[in-house]
C-alpha cells in the first residue's frame, strides 16, 4: 500500500559542497559518501538533488521523458531565469526538436565524415610526438593535450588559424556555468566580452571552411533541415564541447604516467588503444555532471522528488561506483569499461564522440611507438572548473624508445 503521506520523501541530505576546491581537487571520497546515503540525496547546499550511483545515473539518462533537457543542462532552471546565452539547440532541448537537430550533428560527425579527416589527424600527431620525444622533458597539457586538439580539430570545424586561445577560454566558461554562479564563474566570465562575439562570429556560414564539420551543418539549410537561426548554434555546440579532449588526453597522459604497467602493456598490443580511451574516461571523467529536471513527480523508492526539480546527474561518481565496477578505483586497461557514463547515455549520448577517439587514437598511436616511459617530472596541478576534471600542467620526462 502506499504510504499515508505520498510526498513524505525519506531522501537522505547532505551538506557536501561539491564545487568547493578541496572537492575538485580530491572529489572520490565524497562520491562515496553520497552514493552511499542513497539513490537519490538532497544537496542542501544548492537545493538540488544528486544521483551519484551508477545505476540512476545511468537509468536516468536513458529516461527522457522524466528527466528532461528542455530546463538546460545546467543549474539554473532557463526557464525561470535568463542565461549567460541562449540555449543549446542540441543539449538543451528534448524531442522533437532534438531529434531534428541530432540528425544533422550526427550526419556532420558521422564515421564516413571521420574517416576523410584520419590521415590529416593521423600526420599531426605524429610530426607533434617527433617534435616532443625530441625535447624529452615537456609538460603534457600544455604541449599535448592542448597542442594536439588545437592542430586538428579548430580546422576540421572549419575555422581558421586566428583567435585560438579564445575556444579554451570558452570552454572553461561553458562548463563552469553548467555549475553554481561561483567565483570560478565570475573569473571565466571575465573574459566574456571579447571571447564570446568571436565564437558567434566564427559559427557564420562564410566564416566556415568548405568540405568542413561546421559547413556540413550549415549545408543542412539548404537542404530544409534546419532554418538559417538554428546553424550557427548547432555550430557554437562543437565549439562548446568539443575541447573536453583536452581533459582527456592530458587525464589519459596522466593515466599512462602514474601506471607505467599500463604504458607497457600498450607499446607490447598498440590495438589496445581504442579501448584504453573508455578505460581513461572511466577512471577519470572529463566531463564529471551535469543536470536534468524532474518533468513528472519521481518516485525512486521512498525518495519522493517533485516536477520540476533539478537533479545532478554525478557521471564522475557513477563510473567510480563499485554497486557497478570491480576495484573502481583501479585504473585497468584490460578491464571492460563499456557502459561508462562519461559521455552520457541515452539520446544525448556525445554526438561527437568519434571526434574525440579519432583525436584519442591518433595522438596515443603516435606516442606509444615513440615513447618507452613516461615518467612524472614535478607536481601536476589540477585546473579546477565547477564540472571539468583536468589539469592545468602536468610536467613529465618522455624517455625514447
Ligand atoms: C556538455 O553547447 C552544447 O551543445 C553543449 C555544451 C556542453 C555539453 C554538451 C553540449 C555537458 C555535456
Amino acid at each position: 500500500m502506499r504510504e499515508a503521506y505520498p510526498m513524505l520523501s525519506t531522501a537522505a541530505v547532505s551538506l557536501i559542497d561539491l564545487f568547493a576546491d578541496d572537492v575538485l581537487n580530491s572529489p572520490y571520497a565524497c562520491f562515496a559518501e553520497l552514493r552511499d546515503a542513497g539513490p537519490a540525496v538532497w544537496l542542501e547546499r544548492y537545493g538540488i538533488w544528486v544521483c551519484a550511483r551508477y545505476a540512476e545515473v545511468h537509468g536516468s539518462l536513458r529516461d527522457w521523458e522524466t528527466f528532461s533537457s528542455a530546463a538546460g543542462t545546467g543549474i539554473d532552471d532557463l526557464r525561470l531565469s535568463d542565461s549567460w546565452r541562449p540555449p543549446s539547440l542540441i543539449a538543451e532541448v528534448d524531442p522533437p526538436m532534438h531529434t531534428r537537430h541530432r540528425a544533422v550533428m550526427n550526419r556532420a560527425l558521422s564515421a564516413k565524415a571521420m574517416g576523410g579527416m584520419r590521415e590529416a589527424f593521423r600526420a599531426s600527431a605524429e610530426a607533434l610526438a617527433d617534435e616532443l620525444t625530441a625535447r624529452g622533458r615537456i609538460d603534457a597539457v600544455k604541449d599535448i593535450a592542448e597542442a594536439y586538439p588545437l592542430s586538428v580539430f579548430p580546422k576540421a570545424v572549419g575555422l581558421g588559424s586566428d583567435g585560438l586561445d579564445h575556444l579554451r577560454a570558452y570552454g572553461d566558461m561553458v562548463f563552469n556555468a553548467i555549475g553554481p554562479r561561483n567565483a570560478r564563474v565570475e573569473a571565466s566570465m571575465a573574459q566574456a566580452a571579447k571571447v564570446v562575439p568571436w565564437i558567434t562570429a566564427q559559427c557564420a556560414r562564410d566564416a566556415l571552411s568548405e568540405g568542413s564539420i561546421g559547413a556540413a551543418i550549415w549545408d543542412s539549410v539548404d537542404s530544409g533541415e534546419i532554418t538559417a537561426d538554428v546553424a550557427p548554434l548547432l555550430v557554437r555546440s562543437l565549439l562548446s564541447a568539443g575541447l573536453t579532449t583536452i581533459a582527456a588526453i592530458g587525464n589519459a597522459i596522466y593515466a599512462f604516467a602514474t601506471h607505467p604497467d599500463s604504458w607497457q602493456a600498450l607499446r607490447a598490443d598498440p590495438s589496445l588503444v581504442r579501448t584504453t580511451f573508455d578505460e581513461v574516461l572511466r577512471w577519470e571523467s572529463p566531463v564529471q555532471m551535469f543536470f536534468r529536471t524532474t518533468a513528472r513527480a519521481v518516485d525512486f523508492g521512498r525518495v519522493l522528488m517533485p516536477e520540476g526539480a533539478k537533479v545532478l546527474m554525478l557521471a564522475g561518481s557513477a563510473n567510480r561506483d563499485p554497486r557497478k565496477w570491480e576495484d573502481p578505483h583501479r585504473f585497468d586497461i584490460r578491464r571492460s569499461s563499456a557502459g561508462h557514463v562519461a559521455f552520457g547515455a541515452g539520446i544525448h549520448l556525445c554526438v561527437g564522440q568519434m571526434l574525440a577517439r579519432l583525436e584519442l587514437e591518433m595522438i596515443l598511436t603516435a606516442l606509444v611507438s615513440r615513447v618507452r616511459h613516461i615518467e612524472i617530472a614535478s607536481e601536476p596541478k589540477r585546473r579546477l572548473n565547477n564540472t571539468l576534471r583536468q589539469f592545468d600542467s602536468l610536467p613529465v620526462e618522455l624517455k625514447p624508445a
